[in-house]
């Protein structure tokens, strides 16, 4: 049986990291939730959600994200982008993916990819996923909720039926044992760091190094199911995937509502 985190175990783990404030849930609906809530009235930078158990932990365009408690992290930070990271808001879900990955290769010396626009996968499976969801003082953009899930160790690794891309976890891919909450203080410390560079090309280069199925053919659906087909070929200056399709035309696929999947995956 795993072991759950106390929130004084939280909070001495994390010391030392500029963080304005630590709110720890035993269990709650999800931390993304409950850092909006937060953020409607108060806002400051780093300030971190984290939960040991989620009844509604979710994903991306309304889908579900499964965590289990002593096995997962899950956690959300408030961030305040500046007038011109609002511009390409997109830029912080990538900035969560980056941080799982720095994280990974700093603990376990593993180099993770990801999959476009922000899971995180080791071995071509996914071990963490990202949501990034803001909050709006009329027109004003007053915080952005970074939503981090990772599947650390193997019980948090869903059903094969409940995950529509394969799933993993970190310990699955490295022989010594994993903990927790250190772990969890590379993920911020990581994050902290990158954060200072997110408008400078190193980060955006930083990403594209780890940008998974380069070159591979892959299958995106939009929402409305309309399939595009075509080799995977990078990520432009705008954060635009980049895929050749039939004849050689290059077609440029913002952030947004699509799923990416490679053909070797089906
Ligand atoms: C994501 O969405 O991957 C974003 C997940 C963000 C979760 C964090 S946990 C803390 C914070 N609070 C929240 O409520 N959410 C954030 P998406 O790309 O839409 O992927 C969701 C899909 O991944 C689901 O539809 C499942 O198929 C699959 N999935 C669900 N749980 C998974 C898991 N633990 N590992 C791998 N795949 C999973």
């Amino acid at each position: 049986m795993a072991a759950t985190i106390h929130e004084q175990e939280l909070k001495s783990a994390l010391i030392g990291l500029p963080l304005p404030g630590v709110h720890f849930y035993k269990q709650t609906d999800s931390t993304n939730e409950r850092a909006l809530q937060l953020a409607a009235s108060y806002s400051a930078e780093f300030t971190l959600v984290f939960a040991e158990k989620q009844s509604a932990g979710r994903g991306r365009l309304g889908r579900k994200w499964l965590s289990s408690a002593g096995s997962s992290l899950t956690f959300s930070l408030i961030l305040i982008p500046s007038d011109k990271e609002q511009e390409q808001l997109s830029m912080f879900s990538f900035l969560g993916a980056l941080s799982v990955c720095r994280a990974i290769k700093t603990v376990s010396n593993l180099e993770a990819q990801v999959k476009w626009p922000n899971d995180v996968l080791l071995n071509r499976k996914k071990t963490a996923g990202v949501l990034a969801e803001t909050s709006w003082q009329g027109q004003r953009l007053s915080a952005l909720v970074l939503g981090i899930g990772i599947n650390l160790l193997p019980e948090s690794v869903p059903p094969d039926d409940q995950a529509m891309f394969p799933a993993t976890c970190i310990q699955s891919h490295c022989a010594l044992p994993l903990q927790r909450l250190a772990f969890l203080r590379a993920v911020i410390a990581a994050l902290i760091d990158l954060r200072k560079g997110i408008l400078e090309p190193a980060f955006m280069q930083e990403y594209r190094s780890r940008l998974a199925f380069l070159g591979e053919w892959v299958f995106l659906t939009s929402q409305s199911g309309e399939v595009t087909r075509g080799k995977l070929t990078g990520v432009d200056d705008h954060w635009q995937l980049l895929v050749e399709v039939q004849g050689g035309r290059q077609m440029q696929f913002p952030c947004g509502d699509l799923h990416l999947r490679p053909l070797s995956i089906q």
